[in-house]
Formats: C-alpha cells, sequence, structure tokens
C-alpha cells in the first residue's frame, strides 16, 4: 500500500488570474502573481487502493458527491495517466479555512492533492512539474506549490504554464471578511462570462500582461510601494472587467467598497495600505509588517480581520511505501 500526505497553503493573487486561453489545459490568458499564505492549509492524504474500483474523496470529514467528488476523480485520472497506472484511491482532506473567509480553498486543494497523490502513485516530480499538474486540478492551485511569492508564467501549452518563486519584500496581507454568503457566480462561470461578453475583454488580456512584466521590475527592484499600488489599481480593472459582463457580475459589496475607502484615508496618512478582492465580497489589504496592526484595527469596522503573511509552498508531511 502506498500513502502520502501533504499540505498546501492558498494564495492571494496581486496580480490577477482571470480568463482561460484552453479550458482543457487551463492556460490563462495572461500571467498573475501571487503570495502562498502563512496560513489556511489544507492538509490531504492520499492512498491507493488496488481493491476499490472507484475513488472517494472525504473533505473535512463528510464524504464528498457531485462536482467536487467529480473534479478530483478526473484529477487522479491525470495522475494516474502520468504514472501509468489503473489503480483507485481514497483522498481524505482537511481544510483549515473557514468556508465564510472565501478564501480560494481550490488552490491550496489542488496544490496539495498535486503533491500527496503524485507521491502516493510513485511519482517524484520536481516543482515545476508539480506546479504545472496543480494547474490542471485549478488554475491558482499551481501558484500554491511555490514558497513565499510566485509568478505564474502564462505559457502557451502544457510545458510551459508554470508558476515559479519570485523575490520580493517581506509584506503582510489583512484579510477582511465582510460577507459570510456565498457567491453567487463561481470564479469558473464568470471568468466564461467575461470571456464571452465583456467589450474590454481584449484590453484586459494585453495591459494585464504589461502589469505583470511591471510587477516583476517592482518586485526586483525591492519596491514596496510600487508593488502595493499595482496591487490595488489591477484588483480594480479585474473588478471593472468583471462588472463589463453581460449579464453583469459584481463581487464586491458596500462593506469591500469600504474597506477600499479606509485603506486610502490610511495611506493618506502615511500607512502602508493597498487593497485587492478576488471573486467575492472580501477583502485583502496588503501592508508592511510594521503597519500591520494599525492597518488591521481601521478595517475592523468593516468585518472580522486575520494579519497573513507569506508561507511555505505544497510540502511532504508523510509518506509511507510497504
Ligand atoms: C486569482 N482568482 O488570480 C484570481 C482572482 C479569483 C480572482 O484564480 O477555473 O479557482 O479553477 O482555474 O483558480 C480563482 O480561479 O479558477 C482565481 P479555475 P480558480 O487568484
Amino acid at each position: 500500500m502506498r500513502t502520502a500526505t501533504a499540505r498546501a497553503h492558498p494564495n492571494i493573487a496581486l496580480v490577477k488570474y482571470w480568463g482561460k486561453a484552453d479550458e482543457e489545459l487551463i492556460l490563462p490568458v495572461a500571467g498573475s502573481m501571487s503570495m502562498t499564505l502563512d496560513a489556511f492549509a489544507t492538509t490531504t492524504t492520499v492512498t491507493l487502493d488496488p481493491e476499490a474500483d472507484e475513488d472517494s474523496f472525504v473533505l473535512n470529514g463528510s464524504p464528498a458527491t457531485g462536482t467536487a467528488l467529480a473534479r478530483t476523480t478526473r484529477f487522479l485520472d491525470h495522475v494516474r495517466e502520468l504514472a501509468g497506472s489503473r489503480e483507485r484511491a481514497h483522498v481524505d482532506s482537511m481544510n483549515e479555512a473557514p468556508t465564510a473567509a472565501g478564501l480560494a480553498s481550490s488552490a491550496s486543494g489542488f496544490a496539495a492533492l498535486a503533491l500527496a497523490a503524485s507521491r502516493a502513485f510513485g511519482l517524484a516530480l520536481d516543482e515545476r512539474a508539480l506546479s504545472r499538474l496543480a494547474r490542471r486540478g485549478s488554475g491558482s492551485a499551481c501558484r500554491s506549490v511555490v514558497d513565499r511569492y510566485a509568478v505564474w508564467h502564462a505559457g502557451t501549452d502544457d510545458e510551459t504554464s508554470y508558476a515559479e518563486q519570485i523575490d520580493a519584500p517581506d509584506l503582510r496581507l489583512v484579510i477582511v471578511t465582510v460577507d459570510g454568503a456565498q457567491k453567487a457566480v463561481s470564479s469558473r462561470e464568470g471568468m466564461r462570462r467575461t470571456a464571452a461578453t465583456s467589450p474590454f475583454y481584449d484590453a484586459w488580456i494585453t495591459s494585464t500582461a504589461r502589469t505583470l512584466e511591471e510587477m516583476v521590475r517592482a518586485c526586483a527592484a525591492g519596491d514596496p510601494t510600487r508593488i502595493g499600488e499595482i496591487t490595488e489599481s489591477h484588483a480594480l480593472r479585474m473588478h471593472a472587467v468583471i462588472a463589463s459582463s453581460e449579464p453583469p457580475v459584481r463581487y464586491l459589496a458596500p462593506a469591500s467598497v469600504a474597506v477600499f475607502d479606509t485603506a486610502a484615508a490610511l495611506r493618506a496618512q502615511g500607512v502602508f495600505a493597498h487593497t485587492t478582492a478576488d471573486a467575492g465580497p472580501n477583502v485583502c489589504v496588503l501592508t508592511t509588517p510594521a503597519d500591520a496592526e494599525r492597518v488591521a484595527e481601521a478595517v475592523s469596522a468593516h468585518g472580522s480581520v486575520r494579519i497573513v503573511g507569506p508561507g511555505p509552498g505544497a510540502h511532504l508531511v508523510d509518506e509511507t511505501v510497504d
């Protein structure tokens, strides 16, 4: 029997991924850049079972069915193909992110699953190959394979689309959970709708490619202020292109917008605070270790807050080969 346990964390993009060039391979229309977090881990154990004729998936102690199970099985099919195996597997996954935090658990989930499954099936993938594999489960998962800060190179095919580490200054994110409601439109569906209907989509693609180049330069220069400015303007551009879809999609709630305003007011007082938000109402404020407590206190009027920093990429916790 082979079993492997791996752990991975979610990531927050500072240059966002929104739109696919290839839905099957999950190739993005442009590259992106993110911080892997030091909180909200997903820990996943994959155990091969020569007796079973189906995969099984237990998430936070409950058997998964429907789409969640189908997505896991499809992902394991890909791992089986790489490993030349027909064995079925049990997947047991624990996710520390509170559902209400709206953190993309698909990123930590598929990063942890990619590592645990590849090891259980006897594959020894290097970081690039692991990132490419995680990408097949969920695009943003390819970034959670990487320590601290990652750039996802868009690439043009399966081999060239992967994330790798990039050096950047030590920053913090204040995560503001403003609304526990489930988002109305999934990222996957939202991306499709934007691509199919937004008159601004082409401009989003070309400008994001340029923005990523600028972000990489700001990271290389160790320029936190420029990193912050790019982070906020790119997040707002993503929400703008999403809002220009038909029928329109709006992920930000009034309280989310209030966090943007509070951060702007803090900036006017010389505090480092630049805001970003993903496909839901929760918001993250990028700040420095020195300013993190002050930012957290100021935005706590809009929701519950948690300060997080750069954390480890996907890593193996345990492995048994009998
Ligand atoms: C990001 N998001 O860069 C962007 C910003 C949400 C908003 O990546 O379809 O769950 O599995 O590739 O990775 C969420 O999209 O989508 C996401 P799929 P994913 O973090």
